[in-house]
């Protein structure tokens, strides 16, 4: 039976999604909320570590995993497979810990349509302007590589309305209290209490 929550976030790339993440996880203990690791094909980048940032694994052993139907969803983003894998999810929200999913579009309509009790949030950039700026980075990309993630940024954003919570990043700390006023109020819904307050429910109304 499923126990805790799955939160699915996904946003553009330059919306700072990995920051909120991570500063949100910062103010959680392990045994409420814990990050799921990815599958993915990419090459593994100066200072991530396997099982850490993710599981780096060759293509041949993706889809190997696809055809074992290992994964709660996967897909093709920048010409790479990323995917989650079932069994860890199924295992860490068994024993009542929330589970953030930082996954793309596609994945996020394979998990509602898998587990509707999953929960999705959205980042949105504070404005075009901001987001090109975010996107240019350190100022070493050719024109044309700007221009194609401005345009892979584009097409993550038409999916905004697919989720249930939409979050602008503009001033960073309220960014990150709106996430954490998402999680808590998902928290606080009479499903999740019920089991939390059993004994005090019961002593409350006891004859
Ligand atoms: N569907 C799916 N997408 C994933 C998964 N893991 C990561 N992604 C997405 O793949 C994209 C690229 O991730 P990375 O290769 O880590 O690159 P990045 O520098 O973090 O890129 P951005 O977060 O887009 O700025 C991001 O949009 C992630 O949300 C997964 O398991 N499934
Ligand atoms: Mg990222």
């Amino acid at each position: 039976m499923i126990k805790g929550t799955l939160y699915i976030v996904s946003a553009p790339s330059g919306a700072g999604k990995s920051s909120l993440i991570q500063a949100f996880l910062k103010t959680q203990p392990l045994y409420d909320t814990q990050m799921s690791i990815s599958h993915t094909t990419r090459a593994m980048r100066l200072g991530e570590a396997h099982g850490q940032h993710y599981f780096f694994v060759s293509v041949a052993e993706f889809e190997r995993m696809i055809v074992e139907n290992a994964f709660l969803e996967y897909a093709q983003v920048f010409g790479n497979y990323y995917g989650t894998s079932r069994a860890i999810i199924v295992q860490i929200l068994a024993t009542g810990v929330d589970v953030f999913l930082d996954i793309d579009w596609q994945g996020a309509q394979q998990i509602r349509w898998k587990m509707p009790s999953a929960r999705s949030i959205f980042i949105l950039p504070p404005s075009r302007e901001e987001l090109d700026r975010r996107l240019r980075g350190r100022g070493q990309d050719s024109e044309d590589v700007i221009a194609r993630r401005m345009a892979q940024a584009v097409a993550e954003m038409t999916h905004w309305a697919e989720y249930d919570y939409l979050v602008v990043n503009d001033d960073f700390n309220i960014a990150l209290l709106d996430l954490k006023t998402i999680i808590r109020a998902e928290r606080l819904r009479l499903e999740r209490q019920k089991s939390r307050h059993d004994s005090l429910i019961s002593k409350l109304l006891a004859e």
